[in-house]
């Protein structure tokens, strides 16, 4: 069955929680990447308000599209996206949207990326190609993007290994994660922002 049109979506409403009086900058902030990477997973680790996501249970509609023969425990995706918000000091909040992974949403991408100041591209090293896409699109839309290793198991390529199998280059920072734990999903964060501060400066005389 096709998820969309169907009523069996979970979606979890964002607690309401105030901002800092001093929050001054809001950055929409985007983490993409190929299926079951652990995107929702990253959001809810990170995010100070409990995450809006839009979780279905997995369809047949994925058997013999999506590779689910490393992931036991995968029993649900995202058909949306997921909601979060971080505050990553007095002034800078970041509001994260997560992709849906599952091929057949990859046509959302596009509007997701809209007004998006950065990405994260979220892989597992196992498969490496399925986060081809994520970069190809982000960089026809122009929108600056760090890559970050969520380790399903320890061991495998190194983060070197990795930027040559992708062919990016070395401007483009690289991280190990594990998007279960918040203070490694902030660290991709912070990582992030000081790429984009990185950048902004370069750029402006
Ligand atoms: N062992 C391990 N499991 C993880 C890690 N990150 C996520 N998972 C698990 O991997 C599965 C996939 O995680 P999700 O967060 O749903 O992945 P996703 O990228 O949002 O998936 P889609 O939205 O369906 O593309 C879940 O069962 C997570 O609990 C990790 O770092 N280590
Ligand atoms: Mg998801």
């Amino acid at each position: 069955m096709d998820s969309r049109g169907s009523d069996t979506t979970t979606v979890t409403a964002p607690v309401r929680a105030p901002l800092a009086s001093t929050a001054a900058n809001g950055v929409k902030i985007v983490i993409v990447g190929g299926f079951a990477v652990g995107k929702t997973t990253m959001v809810g680790s990170v995010s100070e308000i409990q995450p809006l996501s839009t979780e279905e249970l997995m369809s047949r509609a994925s058997v013999g599209v999506d590779d689910i023969s490393t992931l036991t425990s995968k029993s649900s995706t995202t058909v949306a996206f997921d909601f979060g918000r971080i505050s990553l000091n007095e002034q800078t909040v970041l509001y994260l949207f997560g992709a849906p992974g599952q091929k057949r949403f990859w046509y959302l991408w596009d509007q997701l990326f809209a007004g998006t100041l950065g990405a994260v591209v979220l892989l597992d090293p196992r498969r490496l190609q399925d986060s081809w896409y994520a970069i190809d699109r982000l960089e026809h839309h122009g929108t600056p993007f760090i890559v970050a290793v969520n380790r399903f198991e320890p061991g495998g390529p190194t983060l070197d290994q990795l930027r040559d199998a992708l062919d990016l280059p070395a401007y483009i920072p690289m991280v190990d994660c594990d998007a279960r734990e918040r203070s490694a999903g902030k660290n991709v964060l912070i990582t992030l922002v000081t790429h984009l501060t990185d950048l902004y400066a370069e750029t402006t005389p």
